[in-house]
């Protein structure tokens, strides 16, 4: 059931299988989604208009916003009798995002899961240490379930308690960890701080997800926990989790679960589909779901995807890591500016640790970026604490220059001390937008 014959089918029976659940969705939503049947009208189609997998583009799309507008349950397909779970997103603003599961979903999310926790190298023999947050974030309970249903024994021990997780790392020695990349570089940083080496801990995998991240950031993770880490994405919208997930072996590439997922990637201004290997914003339309089968779901995310074969034997569709948000993009004086980019240029910098965030500030009547970066404490101890060092100064200075020619955009950069920037337990918060408020610090 973890790796079944539908990650090694070749494409024409994939977009059989497909094209059979695409058009059950597509009924089932024109039944009993009001929503949908309304859009379904306007647009003038019906379901029997659905023949071949190309015609998904006959479809509307679904935003963020519609789910808000039927909050919290209007764009579910069946009664509420039916549902046996909710989950939400929590947004930047306002009430989270609603979504239920049946029985049924439970069971295929579970066993989407466990096909990504064997894909990223776990076993049922295993310990696995799931620090994503329980609660209506699909984090928790999402890996959760998967992790049991591959028969993992798994410690549910959500985010948040640090000294504790550490504890119990020590003592159940897992193979398996799971938890947004900032915060499990945050339990590495505290066990070393613990006078702990953390290439001790003998756990060999981590599947890190939930936020954006870079190959650096992979590099320092692998480096200071001694692990395999591969990237988990999901969004709650589709269904959580375990939407696809880079292999152990090539570590190259996301697999996304086709059999329960059709992918397209769209140029966001146009709206068209573009080719393969062209960044665009990921869409997705759900093939199994039940309590709240989603078409067409403009997820904001920036990828781009390949349908080689992978080195593993896999043949599904791969996408690369997150490259951006179309909503999170920063443009300063004219220029995109990706976080995601920022956060590789930082760690190729030697003296700064991977915690960082980005301030965007007003200077006079224009827009301006703050980077606030991080000082090692070895560095920081060298300078004797004096950030006014002439070394902290050329670190800046080195910082700066690194920006400019990622980004091409000139950053003021503001060093802190040690933990001086806010460590997350969850979602890091990189962007803070202070240009509306009335503190700036300049
Ligand atoms: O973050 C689900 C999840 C939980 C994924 C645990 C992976 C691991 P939401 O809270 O709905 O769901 O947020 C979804 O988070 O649209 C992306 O912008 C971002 N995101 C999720 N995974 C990744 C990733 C969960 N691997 C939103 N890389 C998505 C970059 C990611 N961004």
């Amino acid at each position: 059931m973890y790796n079944p014959e539908v990650e090694t089918a070749n494409r024409a029976e994939m977009e059989k299988l497909q094209l059979t659940r695409l058009q059950k969705t597509v009924e089932n939503v024109f039944e009993n989604v009001p929503f949908y049947k309304e859009k379904f009208d306007d647009l003038g189609i019906r379901p029997e208009d659905i023949q071949q997998l190309s015609d998904v583009t006959k479809l509307p799309f679904t935003k963020k916003q519609n789910l808000r507008d039927q909050y919290p349950f209007g764009l579910f397909a069946v009664p509420l009798d039916e549902v046996t779970r909710i989950h939400g997103s929590s947004g930047t603003s306002g009430k989270p995002t609603i979504v239920g599961y049946t029985k049924n979903d439970i069971e295929n999310w579970s066993v989407i899961v466990a096909r990504a926790i064997v894909t990223a190298g776990g076993r049922k023999s295993d310990i696995f240490h799931n620090a994503y947050g329980y609660g209506l974030f699909t984090g928790g309970m999402g890996l959760h379930y998967g992790a049991e249903k591959l028969g993992a024994a798994t410690v549910p021990i959500s985010g948040g308690n640090t000294e504790r997780q550490i504890t119990i790392i020590n003592d159940f020695k897992p193979r398996g960890i799971c938890g947004t990349p900032s915060y499990i570089l945050n339990i590495a940083e505290k066990m070393e701080e613990m006078g702990m080496d953390p290439n001790e801990n003998g756990i060999e995998y981590g599947i890190f997800g939930a936020e954006p991240w870079s190959e650096e950031m992979r590099a320092t993770l692998e480096k200071k926990l001694k692990l395999k880490a591969v990237d988990i994405y999901g969004l709650s919208e589709i269904m959580g989790p375990g939407v696809a997930i880079e292999c152990h072996e090539a570590q190259d590439g996301l697999h996304i679960a086709e059999d329960h997922f059709l992918v397209e990637v769209i140029n966001p201004d146009t709206l068209e589909q573009v080719e393969d290997g062209v960044v665009g914003e990921l869409v997705f339309t759900s093939l199994t779901k039940e309590a709240l089968p989603i078409i067409r779901y403009r997820t904001g995310d920036l990828a781009t995807i390949t349908r080689e074969k992978c080195k593993c034997g896999r043949t599904t569709t791969r996408m690369s890591r997150i490259i951006g948000r179309t909503d999170d993009m920063i443009i300063v004086r004219g220029v995109n500016v990706f976080p995601s980019e920022i956060e590789r240029a930082l760690l190729q910098v030697e003296g700064l640790v991977p915690h960082y965030q980005i301030h965007l500030v007003k200077k006079g009547t224009m827009d301006s970026v703050e980077l606030h970066v991080e000082i090692e404490s070895g560095f920081y101890d060298r300078v004797g604490g004096d950030l006014t060092h002439v070394d902290v100064h050329k670190l800046k200075k080195t910082v700066q220059h690194h920006m400019k020619t990622t980004c091409l955009v000139t950053m003021d950069i503001v060093v802190n001390i040690p933990k001086g920037i806010p460590r997350s337990e969850g979602k890091a918060i990189r962007i803070v937008d202070k240009r509306n408020s009335a503190v700036m610090s300049l």
